[in-house]
């Protein structure tokens, strides 16, 4: 191999958001545009570190997987990369690809760089995505991102060894180059499930969740969006518990999504959700009685997981708190001598809270994106008390534990199965338990916290700039004289708004400080409305609303509303008081979750 430099200008822009960098394609397929930004994340790595190590590289598939990975399997040969790793057909999972990270060779490699848009759709006109993950197999914390955003702003020059032949990622192989400065360069193309797949087993009760789905009254139906999950679905599903394969909807991954936007949400999944028994609206269809027991998707990086019962819709946030309140039912918990603490994002629901209260368990509340849960994750190796094994959510559909450092799409499915296992462990005698009356005896116990987030998608960077600003002064004007400039009325009538500010996050390890992370209306009665813009799009700007309301346990009509309905008068008030139609032209959402 030969390493030439090559001259280059830089690209603006190449920052990373929420979850690495998201660009359309066509952007992505400029010349030089890639090589910078892995030439500044390894300009961004200490040398003596990134030299001889290995580090997996794997995407989920969408276009242009590919051609990346061999772009930056020639950058990594030039920087002293010693060996990558790749997963064959270049397909890891995002949580697969943290495993592989973690526990191949006993946890050897230095890092993994993956390549996914996650739940934006692909293909020529679609996104692209690239994202670094460090050591504990965790999202690159900030100070890595913007040292390599910094270092994209001033590159002149990258290494690549051009003359590095494409392998083939079809199967299992190991490849040698050599290099005259350095020691060879190996390309290993690894099995992309098994690493992943024996984790799961030391997480799960297998034999135990087999048992569940072989019972005759038993039925299940998973959706891989056509994303990365299907191997991984095939793999457990069907070769471990021996499921049909006719259980697995677009579980043959496909470099468009199929032409889908692989979300799992009630608006993307369509067609999982109406063989559910589903409305869009997450309400029961008349197809109710035919639909199978349990119902699951995963998105195109298969990091998220969208859980669903007969006629039932399980919100991501609700579906955390359940999980925490069933985690003794699952044996890697037991094993580690119980959950130690809970984590969610600030816009997820407070349903976990009340369940982390009653087991007296720390519950933390981090920024949106999973890059924070990981220092909560690794606290006592970084000298503070041992806060793992954790289970963490986002109201985003995303769902982990300190099992890996991503959320885990399949780790949810499989949380679920033992759930409902645990529930229906006696012989069939009556009807068997399933996820509506799980839910249901839940929000008996704990109270409901009835939630939805509407999206504004698209829309110009400008308006929503405005919005932020207009809600700023608000926040400004009501810590100032105790209400904001508009329709203080309305709001003291409705209910008493106790706090209005910008969440700001001092991580409890380190110190690290993240600011600017939504503006949050908190009422007196635990009701919240959250604003916030995306950091995950590719075009525009994303607004994002985040509707939530507790209703206390003891009325039990209550707990049965219609969420719309539930939630009419709050929805009415956060568009009040954002003026989002007034700044975006927008009469309604692009999606409702
Ligand atoms: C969104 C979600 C966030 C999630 C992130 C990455 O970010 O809101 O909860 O962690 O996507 O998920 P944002 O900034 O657009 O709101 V994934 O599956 O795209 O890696
Ligand atoms: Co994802």
């Amino acid at each position: 191999l030969i390493v030439s430099a090559v001259p280059t200008k830089p690209f603006e822009g190449q920052k990373p958001g929420t979850s690495g960098l998201r660009k359309k394609t066509k952007v992505f397929q400029q010349e030089h545009y890639l090589e910078n930004f892995v030439q500044s994340l390894f300009d961004s790595l200490p040398p003596e570190e990134l030299l001889g190590s290995t580090i997996v590289v794997s995407g989920d598939g969408r276009y242009h997987n590919a051609h990346a990975i061999h772009t930056i399997c020639q950058l990594a040969a030039a920087n002293g990369v010693g060996r990558v790793w790749i997963g064959v057909g270049g397909l890891l999972s995002t949580p697969a690809a943290s495993a592989v990270i973690r526990e191949r060779e006993g946890g050897v490699a230095f890092g993994g760089i993956i390549l996914s848009a996650s739940h934006n759709p692909g293909g020529p006109d679609e996104d692209f995505g690239i994202k670094y993950n460090v050591r504990n197999g965790g999202p690159a914390p900030e100070s890595v991102t913007n040292a390599i955003h910094e270092r994209t702003t001033t590159i002149s020059e990258y290494k690549s060894c051009l003359n590095l032949p494409r392998v083939d990622l079809s199967q299992p192989a190991r490849y040698e180059f050599e290099r005259r400065e350095a020691a060879p360069f190996v390309v290993e193309v690894v099995d992309n499930t098994e690493d992943y797949l024996a984790l799961l087993k030391q997480a799960f009760d297998f034999p135990k969740i087999a048992a569940l789905l072989r019972r005759g009254d038993m039925s299940l139906v998973f959706d891989a969006m056509s994303g990365v999950a299907g191997p991984y679905a095939h793999a457990i599903f069907v070769r471990e518990f021996g499921v049909d394969t006719s259980a697995l909807l677009n579980c043959v991954p496909s470099e468009t999504f199929d032409g889908g936007h692989p979300d799992p949400n009630l608006e993307y999944a369509a067609t999982l959700v109406a063989r559910m028994g589903l409305t869009k609206h997450g309400t029961p269809s008349p197809d109710e009685v035919d639909a199978p027991v349990f119902g699951a998707a995963a998105d195109g990086d298969a990091d998220r997981n969208m859980i669903l019962g007969r006629g039932c819709f399980v919100t991501p946030s609700d579906s955390l708190a359940i999980l925490v309140a069933h985690a003794h039912t699952i044996p890697w918990f037991q094993r580690e001598g119980g959950l130690k603490s809970v984590a969610r994002s600030m816009p997820t629901s407070g349903a976990v809270d009340r369940v982390a209260e009653q087991l007296g368990l720390p519950l933390f509340e981090t920024p949106t994106g999973w890059k924070f849960f990981g220092n909560l994750m690794d606290a006592h190796l970084l000298g503070k008390e041992k806060l793992s094994p954790l289970i963490c959510g986002e109201e985003s559909f995303g769902t982990g534990s300190s099992h890996v450092r991503e959320k885990d799409g399949l780790w949810a499915v499989l949380a679920w199965l033992s759930v409902l296992a645990h529930h229906n462990k006696k012989t069939p005698e009556g009807a068997l338990i399933g996820v509506h009356e799980i839910v249901r005896e839940h929000w008996q116990r704990y109270g409901r916290n009835y939630y939805t987030r509407y999206d504004y998608e698209q829309v110009d960077a400008a308006d929503a700039a405005r919005m932020v600003a207009h809600l700023l002064e608000y926040a400004k004007r009501f810590q100032e004289e105790g209400y904001g400039p508009e329709s203080p009325q309305r709001l003291t009538d409705m209910m008493a708004l106790s706090v209005v500010d910008e969440f700001s996050y001092t991580d409890p390890i380190d110190g690290s400080v993240a600011s600017k992370q939504g503006i949050r209306f908190l009422f007196d009665d635990g009701s919240r409305i959250v604003f916030r813009l995306s950091g995950t799009g590719s075009v525009g700007a994303t607004i994002r609303i985040y509707i939530e309301k507790y209703q206390r346990p003891d009325d039990s009509d209550a707990l049965e509303m219609e969420v719309a309905v539930a939630l009419e008068p709050l929805v009415e008030l956060a568009l009040a008081i954002s003026k989002v139609r007034e700044f975006t032209g927008r009469d309604r959402p692009t999606v409702i979750t």
